[in-house]
């Protein structure tokens, strides 16, 4: 892409509203703009990693075996009034009549709507176990919006559902996605710990939340530092092991981490005084086994192979992508801008012209931009007629992984600068180890 045909609407000043620096950098960066209270539109830097952030979460939802569909965000109010859910939910649902005055409400999540899709085609338990998900928007009238997209009224989710014959299975089913969590979080560049956690509104008493460690998160956390260290599953992980997913998830809940709803003083003086963290922390996912909750309601069940019904017991499993992306810039920022991990980078390369007008530069510049986009390297070509300075401080502010600097007094002798925007080291080679050495990172 080339910056002079893009659209990247770069702040130069620091926007008010902004209290916490991922909100002011998405803002900065053009990356998010905000529509109403707790709103957004997301422009096309914030797009792209919005969209890489998906991939990754996509890629370790199928790895379990779970299945994409696609659910609408309009919903019926009849499901909801047969869970028994439509009053309880309060004002953060968004209620809307149609034109014959239907009640209809704008999703704040899905478990009735799958639960009828579940009961329209499922009857036996040798479709079990099943586990169906979307990543689609949803709406929550929260009191208080804040952070950008941190804690947005309209947000979007992974939600995945599962269905298993029983509790044991179940169980299973949930471990599945505790280990696609700690690898899904583990490859945007985050140390998430689970957290034993309250259930709210969405049920049951199986419950961890996954935690980002930031002075900024709104939850006050407590854990074993131990954590931080902790190895995540291979990508290689059997899914199908039941016993080997259970090692894991006992190793990982081994030790003291709890929210501030669960959390037990007594417990946690037991953690030796070096170890105890007491922090904030960012919720970025938070997985449920609810049992039977809304398949006794809404009567989703399957015949079982002793040929009697068997109402089915449930799971849901929730990742806010819209929330991963300040949660990652929090954790991965310095003075001049965001440091994006590689896996969610908006582009890989970022080619700077220090001195648009030289043709040898132009040159140069043109021919690493063709053979990089070529071999399917994302760079971004900065080929406006801005300064160096205004260059390099927007290359910083927008967090490409690596910058290739070409300038007169190199190009001379045939010769550009790589430098990575996390550490700043800057390294000088010939134009064609360049492409390669790039090439290969890709
Ligand atoms: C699990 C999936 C649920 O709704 N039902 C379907 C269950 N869980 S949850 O904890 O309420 O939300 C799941 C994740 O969604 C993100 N999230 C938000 N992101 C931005 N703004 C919000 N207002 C918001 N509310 C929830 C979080 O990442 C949360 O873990």
């Amino acid at each position: 892409m080339r910056l002079s045909r893009y659209f990247l609407p770069i702040l130069k000043e620091n926007p008010k509203e902004a209290e916490i620096v991922s909100h002011r950098l998405m803002l900065r960066a053009g990356m998010i703009r905000q529509q109403s209270a707790g709103i957004y539109s997301w422009l096309p830097l914030g797009k792209r990693v919005l969209d890489k952030v998906n991939r990754i979460v996509r890629e370790e939802q199928d790895r379990t075996g779970a299945i994409e569909v696609m659910m609408p965000t309009i919903q019926s109010a009849d499901l909801w009034m047969e869970s028994g859910r439509y009053d309880d939910y309060g004002k953060e649902m968004l209620r809307i009549e149609d034109r014959q005055s239907r009640p209809m409400l704008y999703g704040p999540t899905n478990e009735e709507m799958i639960t009828d899709i579940f009961r329209a085609y499922v009857r036996s338990y040798k479709a079990l176990p099943l586990n169906l998900y979307h990543i689609q928007w949803k709406f929550r009238d929260e009191i208080r919006p804040r952070f950008g997209t941190m804690r947005s009224r309209e947000f979007m989710m992974k939600d995945a559902y599962s269905f298993d014959i029983d509790k044991e299975s179940a169980v299973h089913s949930y471990n599945r996605m505790f280990l696609a969590y700690l690898r899904t979080f583990h490859r945007m560049g985050l140390k998430a710990i689970p957290m034993r956690a309250d259930t709210g509104p969405i049920g049951g008493d199986l419950s961890h939340e996954f935690i980002i460690l930031a002075e900024t998160g709104e939850s006050e956390v407590f854990c074993h530092k131990d954590y931080l260290g902790f190895d995540i599953p291979g990508a290689e992980t059997d899914f199908d092991d039941r016993a080997g997913l259970q090692s894991v998830v006992d190793k990982w809940t081994s030790l003291y981490a709890a929210t501030s709803e669960m959390h037990d003083e007594a417990a946690f003086a037991d953690v030796p005084d070096a170890a105890r963290v007491s922090a904030r922390g960012i919720e970025v996912g938070h997985i449920f086994y609810f049992g039977t909750k809304y398949s006794v309601p809404m009567k989703a069940s399957v015949t079982g192979p002793d040929g009697k019904d068997h109402p089915v017991h449930g799971g849901s499993y929730g990742i806010g992508p819209t929330r991963l992306v300040p949660a990652i810039i929090e954790a991965s920022h310095d003075e001049a801008g965001i440091i994006w991990p590689d896996g969610v980078a908006p582009f890989q390369v970022m080619i700077i012209n220090m001195k648009s007008g030289d043709g040898a530069c132009e040159a140069a510049c043109d021919d690493l931009y063709a053979k990089l986009t070529n071999a399917g390297v994302e760079v971004l070509y900065d080929d406006t007629d801005d300064r160096a300075g205004a260059k390099f401080a927007t290359a910083d502010l927008i967090g490409v992984p690596r910058q290739v600097i070409v300038g007169p007094r190199g190009i001379a002798s045939g010769e550009i600068e790589i430098k990575d925007r996390k550490t700043g080291e800057r390294q000088t080679m010939s134009l064609e180890s360049a492409i390669n050495r790039l090439i290969a990172e890709r």
